[in-house]
């Protein structure tokens, strides 16, 4: 089995067949000007630099054979999936739900709502849509993963300290051994994402295990059957 002899706190070793890639949020609103990013005063620009090491990593995870899930966060055109909270907090300069250059804020089927064009997901992919910063809240992923017997998450997307973090302690709470990929997850705010990687491997993985993506690369198979075979 494969095993990440870098990571942090100590060495993690995955099985193929039963670990999933995890690409969270990796989406327009988020990443482009016009979103739900940007309404809320952060520079889009920060969480730009996870796309081209994701790129690699989702290329070689689908070379390998592995599983690949995507999520999206956002919400039903009628927003009776936002709780009040969520949508009233904050001063932002555009609400969920208001129309902005890329179509309404955050709700499902509009294009600031949908994945970047270089992560795009590939047909037959699963693509969980979330109303809440964890994957697990209010979705299927739970089921899904379950059912392809995955115990075992490579976690990447953004922010670090929002809906990764979350979705890392609530894998966590699952019985999930998650590692993070330190340069395919990003934040707005660089001491944010410093402390949300420590914060995941302190006190022993405390919530999991911290790596680079080029870690990854490096022990991922070039094929599936490659990995059978071995
Ligand atoms: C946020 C997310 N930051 N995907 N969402 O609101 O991290």
């Amino acid at each position: 089995m494969p095993t990440i002899a870098a990571a942090r706190p100590f060495p993690y070793t995955f099985d193929l067949t039963t670990t999933a890639l995890l690409v969270i949020d990796m989406q327009r609103d988020f990443l482009e000007p016009g979103g739900f990013g940007e309404s809320l005063g952060n520079d889009v620009s920060r969480l730009r630099r996870t796309i081209a090491p994701l790129g690699a990593l989702l290329a070689a995870a689908r070379a390998a054979g592995m599983t690949v899930v995507h999520t999206r966060e956002g919400h039903l055109p009628d927003l009776s999936d936002c709780p009040p909270a969520k949508l009233q907090r904050g001063a932002p300069r555009m609400r969920i739900g208001d129309p902005g250059p890329n179509g309404r804020i955050l709700i499902r089927g509009e294009y600031g709502h949908d994945i970047v064009d270089e992560l795009a997901p590939l047909p037959g992919e699963p693509v969980v849509d979330k109303p809440g910063k964890g994957a697990f809240h209010a979705t299927g992923l739970g089921d899904l993963l379950a059912e392809q017997k995955i115990d075992s998450l490579l976690v990447t997307g953004v922010t670090t300290e929002v809906c990764v973090h979350t979705t890392v302690r609530e894998a966590n709470d699952r019985g999930y051994e998650c590692l993070v990929l330190a340069d395919c997850v990003g934040s707005y705010f660089p001491e944010f994402h410093r402390a949300g990687l420590d914060m995941i491997a302190a006190q022993g993985g405390i919530f999991g295990w911290v790596a680079d993506s080029t870690d990854v690369l490096a022990v991922l198979p070039t094929t599936p059957s490659s990995y059978a075979s071995s």
